[in-house]
């Protein structure tokens, strides 16, 4: 039995839910409400001492952490196979995964979005820091996992704020995008001729780049190798269920509103 914790539109949990439809596995779902902290809890921090989603439970086994989620479910279930066979290759995959996993997307995301979306982003930053410490003094037994998170919320929120230092990680997008036009004039997928993991990552980025207004940096003619295969991503079957419809239910909205403009 397959079960996932994650999130609505949450990146590294669509990458899992592609995985799993690309596998067509499965699995029961426990779909958390970011905007209210129910990853935060205390049974979920027991799962999770992050503190963040996705969670993969495989009947007792637990694996946090995207990457290692969807590199598990590609060697348990290998068909169809979403790793290359050759070596050569499959350092490839793992260079592209890097790539990616390394780039700061949650800043990019929660320092670029507009509007109210924006601002709800930026306050649940807010309020997480507001939170923690008095989740500290509740749950104890979690100080540690609260403290780690206290830590990063902090340079979290003074990164997204500073607009230079947004700016400037803005700027790294480009050349990341070149490297990949680089490699896509040469082949039609991220690792040759097979689709593989590398370009399941790649699906949920490129779709939130595009959300954030940064798809003008292949289209019209700039990138035209990426543009292509960001068409040929999105014309696959699974990308609607996994990532296009991916929508947060009204009233986890709701309930993530009231909390956001209460402001506790
Ligand atoms: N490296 C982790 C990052 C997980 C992560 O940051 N998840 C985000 C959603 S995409 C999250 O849970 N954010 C809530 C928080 O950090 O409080 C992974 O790839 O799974």
């Amino acid at each position: 039995m397959l079960q996932l914790y994650y999130a609505s539109e949450s990146l590294c949990s669509q990458k899992v839910k592609l995985v799993l439809a690309e596998k067509q596995l499965d699995w029961k779902g426990h779909l958390l409400n970011l905007l209210t902290f129910e990853n935060l809890n205390p049974s979920y921090l027991a799962l999770n001492p992050k503190g963040v989603v996705p969670t993969l439970v495989h009947d007792e086994r637990v694996i946090t952490d995207s990457i290692r989620i969807i590199q598990y479910l590609d060697e348990t279930f290998p068909h169809p196979p979403l790793t290359p066979t050759a070596p050569e290759l499959q350092e490839l995959m793992q260079r592209w995964m890097t790539l990616q996993n390394q780039f700061p997307m949650r800043e990019v995301m929660y320092g670029n979005y507009q509007g109210l979306e924006g601002w709800i982003l930026r306050r649940s930053v807010q309020i997480k820091q507001k939170l923690l410490p008095q989740l500290m003094q509740a749950h104890p037994e979690f100080l540690a996992s609260y403290k780690a998170k206290l830590k990063d919320v902090k340079q979290w929120s003074s990164t997204i704020q500073d607009r230079q230092v947004i700016a400037s990680i803005n700027r790294k997008i480009e050349p990341m995008l070149t490297q990949l036009e680089t490699q896509l004039i040469q082949t039609e997928w991220l690792c040759g001729t097979a689709y593989s993991l590398a370009d399941v990552v790649w699906t949920a980025v490129l779709n939130r780049l595009e959300e954030l207004k940064f798809g003008d940096l292949w289209a019209e003619g700039n990138c035209p190798a990426l543009a292509a295969y960001f068409q040929r991503l999105k014309a696959r079957p699974n990308f609607k269920a996994a990532i296009q419809s991916d929508e947060m239910p009204l009233p986890m909205l709701l309930a993530g509103l009231c909390r956001t403009f209460l402001g506790v």
